[in-house]
């Protein structure tokens, strides 16, 4: 039993080896994507809200955000609205680019982060919690101000 258990230990040292090594590595680039003016606008009735931000890339490369999750909701992700004459839609989407050295604005009308499902009531003055996920390992959580439809900027 103990000769089973040496292989384990340093299996283990080595997992913790690798996961400090990954860490520092991730931090270093840690602050490529930041998120401001992050906002939600809130529906009455259990509607589906939406959430908007704008998302600034620092690095010298186009990075994609490729996923959306919530604590705070059972279903997110990201969305486009599209427009055919008179008629909108949504279609989901894979990804949102994030230019070099630039920004993406999602704000309404365009891409929203569909957000269905709310696991607790949530209110026009209350704050949830996206987190966002890139093309480049880099995992952002980032508060969320939740607004009425007439305060929306
Ligand atoms: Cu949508």
């Amino acid at each position: 039993m103990t000769i089973k258990l040496k292989p384990f230990a340093s299996l283990a040292g080595a997992l913790v080896l690798s996961f400090g090594v990954a860490s520092a590595a991730h931090a270093a680039d840690a602050h490529a994507i930041s998120i401001k003016d992050a906002w939600v606008r809130w529906l009455p009735n259990n509607l589906p809200a939406a959430g908007y931000a704008t998302l600034v890339n620092a690095s010298d490369k186009p990075i994609d955000l490729v996923d959306v999750s919530s604590d705070d909701y059972g279903d997110a992700m990201l969305h486009q609205t599209v427009s055919n004459g008179s008629t909108q839609k949504m279609v989901m989407v894979d990804k949102l680019t994030v230019p070099a050295h630039g920004q993406v604005a999602i704000t309404p009308g365009g891409y929203h982060l569909m957000l269905e499902d709310a696991k607790h009531k949530v209110a026009p003055g209350d704050t949830v919690h996206l987190t966002l996920k890139f093309s480049d390992g880099e995992t952002l959580s980032a508060p969320f101000a939740v607004k009425a439809p007439g305060q929306a900027k």
